[in-house]
């Protein structure tokens, strides 16, 4: 699996430079995401500043992931990788709605950082192999995802432990570049 996601992901950027942020509150998924993509690189670290820090590179795809929420003071530091990123890819665990006001208010000021302001967004409605997983539409919903109107986005049913929905949020991702340039 993680071998035919590799190759997906070098098909669909394999040329162009494409850097894409991975983001969401802990317990999201977005780790176990990194290990359904990788393949070649994956590095999991625990930089000096003291939060984690992954990244993924494959082709001239570079994906970097944070987790959000709680921690105000570490944001200063993730602004300087904010430049240049085409996308964001925003994890939401589908089963914590008690977390999910958390995740939306997060999600909108990261949508308000200057350096952000044309990155298109990618919701991954995470766990959906859960059966107390909320539906796609109502996260759409409790996230406020229709008031964002300043750009592209979508959201996607997905599930890191059976792989579905990755596939289907990196494509969009590619797409929506490829009619950018
Ligand atoms: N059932 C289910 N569990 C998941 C899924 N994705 C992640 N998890 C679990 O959720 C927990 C947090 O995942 P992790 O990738 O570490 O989240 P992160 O904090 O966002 O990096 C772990 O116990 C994972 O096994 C999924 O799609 N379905
Ligand atoms: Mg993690």
């Amino acid at each position: 699996m993680g071998n035919a996601f590799s190759w997906l992901l070098a098909s669909l950027f394999g040329d162009k430079e494409a850097r894409i942020l991975i983001l969401g509150l802990d317990n999201a998924g977005k780790t176990s995401i990194l290990y359904r993509l990788k393949e070649g690189t994956f590095h999991s670290t625990v930089p000096t500043i003291g939060f984690n820090a992954e990244t993924l590179e494959v082709g001239k795809l570079k994906a970097q992931v944070w987790d959000l929420g709680g921690q105000e003071s570490i944001r200063p530091y993730w602004r300087s990788y904010f430049s240049h990123q085409e996308a964001v890819v925003f994890v939401v665990d589908s089963c914590d709605s008690a977390r999910l006001d958390v995740a939306r208010r997060e999600l909108m000021a990261v949508l308000d950082e200057e350096e952000l302001r044309s990155a298109l967004v990618c919701v991954l409605a995470n766990k959906q192999d859960r059966p107390e997983a909320m539906p796609a539409a109502a996260i759409a919903e409790a996230l406020s995802l229709t008031s964002i109107r300043d750009r592209k986005w979508t959201i996607i049913s997905a599930s890191a432990l059976r792989g579905e929905g990755l596939k289907e949020g990196f494509q969009w991702i590619a797409a929506e570049l490829d009619n950018k340039s």
